[in-house]
Parts: structure tokens; C-alpha cells; sequence
């Protein structure tokens, strides 16, 4: 029989991942739900068919009948969450990120190390998207030559009036940061941040331009705009000493009509990362019991995290600031 999943957390996310997981997927069952609000519990429960519901997040954890639990919830509730998890011994996929602030991400990695078993996936789930997979192959094939920039755009129609500066990097631009460090393979050294002035339909957020350095000296600029009105799009291109690659326009179909040639473009990241986050899912519970889960791991959550804190911290400062990683535990070494 196939895993028994608790889902704590509802909302949009929680309310794809339950459709992704009672699509049969990998034999998997929906066997429990929790969100503060009992009424979107109870409305994913039904849409799903005959989950249980759970008041307490953390009476969800220790039920001894669910195998693995998927945590959607509010970014401050992640910790608490996935140390219980830890603690039960239970394999966990959390969305990102980690946790919200780098000391708990710190008291994560060091439970997760401490008990000697790898059990946190953090949903950074563009690392299962076709385009950055096939990116990250042809450069280890190695025609391309040595990466020198690579240029991403992550731009959202429209975003909530709580997502604040501060957020279109912690939040919005973490995305890239994770999946920068995928590509490239090696930690960034250095950031600094530059805002233009606020879109006249936004006021009050500005869209931030991010300049990260590796430690062998490639660099990664992001712009993060989360009110570019007209969809979703995210692009990327890696430059390399002899060629570049980029990810194609999603979805893959060009139209050419009345005069126009053009390409669709999704609504929102759950359209455009459809196939990752199924695959995210389906690749998690392939790896439970395994000890091997698969995607980003703590660590890697962790790195994401310190990496954006320091693009903060530049972004507040005006000025170019040091990316400083504590050592990563050999536990972690090719995760
Ligand atoms: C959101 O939380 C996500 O994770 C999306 O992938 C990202 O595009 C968006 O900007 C975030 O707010």
C-alpha cells in the first residue's frame, strides 16, 4: 500500500498539493488534514474524499497511522512543525521556506544531523521542473564550457498587499536563489541588491534587482517584480565561454493569429510549475524510508535562507555584503 499523508496547511498551496496527492500518485493516500481555519480544512478534506480531519497540527504528527507529512503551512509554523516531525522519526516535505528565520533553520539542520537520518525535503520544487533539469544536464555534459552569468527574471502578475519588499527577496527572489545554487553547484560569496522606484501600481513595493557572486566568480543577476501586471514569467539564461541555453516559453506552444505571433503565459506559479510540483511529490514519496530523500534538502534550505538574509541585509545597506555559510555537516555531503 502506498504512503499515508498528513497535510497541515490548506490554503493555496495545501489546497494543490492535496489535488496532486489524491491524483493516485505513487499509490499515496490523503489520510489527514489540519489548517487553523477548520473550514478550509474541511473543504480540501471533502474535495479530497474521506480524510480525517486534525485540530492539532502536532496530534497529526504522532499518529502512528500517517507515514509522511506535507507541511504547507504559515512560514513562522514551519519549525516547530518539522522538528516534530523529526522527532517522530517521520519524513517531511515542507514548503519553502525552511523556516522563518535562520536560527531555527540552524536548530533544524542540527536535529536533523543529530538524529542521523535524512528526513526533511524543502519544496523548493523548480529543481523538478523539465527546463532547469535539462539546463543543469547540458551544462554537465560540458560542451557549453565554464558558466559565466546566469540571468533570471521572476516576474508575478500580481501579489498580496502583505508580500513587502523585504518579502519579494525572502520570499520571491529564494526561488531563484535555490535554484541558482542547483545549477551552478557552489555557494555564493557576495550580493548586493539595487531597487528602481515603485511600479505607480504598487506604490509601496519596490522590484529589486539582485547581483549575487559565486565563490569561482560567476554571476547571477535576478529581477524580482511581483506586480508586472501582464502574467507569470520567469526566465532564465546561462551564459557559458562557449554558448548559452535558456529555458523555452511555458507552455511550449507558440500561436500565430491575426497578425500576432505569440505564447500563452500561466496566471500564477501553480500553472507554470504544474509538471515540478507533481514531480516534487511523486520523487518525494518514491524516497520515503530510503533515508535519501530527494530535491532540496535542510541544508540546502538553510543555504537558501542565509543567502537571502544577506541580500537583505544589502538591500538595507546600499552596499555589497559577504554570504557567510557555518560549515556544512559531512551528514549532508552529496544530499
Ligand atoms: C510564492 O510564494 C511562490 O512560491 C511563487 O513560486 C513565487 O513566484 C511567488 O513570487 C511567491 O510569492
Amino acid at each position: 500500500m502506498g504512503a499515508r499523508v498528513g497535510l497541515i496547511g490548506a490554503g493555496i498551496m495545501g489546497a494543490d498539493h492535496a489535488r496532486i496527492l489524491s491524483s493516485g500518485i505513487g499509490g499515496a493516500v490523503l489520510a489527514a488534514v489540519h489548517d487553523a481555519d477548520s473550514a478550509r480544512a474541511r473543504q480540501v478534506a471533502d474535495a479530497c474524499g474521506g480524510t480525517q480531519l486534525y485540530d492539532d497540527p502536532q496530534a497529526l504528527i504522532a499518529d502512528a497511522g500517517i507515514d509522511a507529512v506535507l507541511v504547507a503551512s504559515p512560514d513562522e509554523t514551519h519549525a516547530a512543525l518539522v522538528l516534530a516531525c523529526i522527532a517522530q522519526g517521520k519524513p517531511v516535505l515542507v514548503e519553502k521556506p525552511l523556516a522563518a528565520t535562520l536560527d531555527e533553520c540552524r536548530a533544524i539542520v542540527a536535529a536533523e544531523t543529530r538524529g542521523g537520518r535524512r528526513l526533511v525535503q524543502v519544496g523548493y520544487m523548480r529543481r523538478f521542473d523539465p527546463g532547469y533539469r535539462m539546463m543543469k544536464a547540458a551544462l554537465a555534459e560540458g560542451r557549453l564550457g565554464p558558466p559565466l552569468f546566469l540571468h533570471c527574471v521572476h516576474r508575478n502578475a500580481v501579489a498580496p498587499h502583505w508580500l513587502t519588499n523585504e518579502l519579494v527577496i525572502a520570499n520571491s527572489a529564494t526561488h531563484e536563489i535555490d535554484i541558482a545554487r542547483y545549477l551552478l553547484g557552489e555557494e555564493f560569496a557576495s550580493v548586493s541588491v539595487i531597487s528602481p522606484r515603485a511600479s505607480s501600481r504598487a506604490p509601496t513595493r519596490q522590484p529589486q534587482l539582485i547581483v549575487l557572486e559565486t565563490a569561482s566568480g560567476v554571476v547571477v543577476d535576478v529581477e524580482a517584480f511581483v506586480d508586472a501586471q501582464y502574467g507569470y514569467d520567469v526566465r532564465a539564461e546561462l551564459v557559458c565561454e562557449n554558448g548559452t541555453v535558456a529555458l523555452a516559453p511555458n507552455p511550449p506552444l507558440a500561436t500565430r493569429l491575426a497578425g500576432q505571433d505569440s505564447h500563452a503565459l500561466h496566471a500564477d506559479w501553480r500553472g507554470r510549475f504544474a509538471d515540478a510540483y507533481r514531480d516534487q511529490i511523486g520523487a518525494w514519496l518514491v524516497s520515503l524510508g530510503t533515508d535519501r530523500p530527494a530535491g532540496s534538502s535542510a541544508w540546502d534550505g538553510y543555504a537558501a535562507s542565509v543567502t537571502a538574509d544577506a541580500a537583505l541585509q544589502a538591500w538595507r545597506t546600499r552596499s555589497r555584503t559577504t554570504v557567510q555559510l557555518d560549515t556544512m555537516p559531512e551528514f549532508y555531503r552529496n544530499a
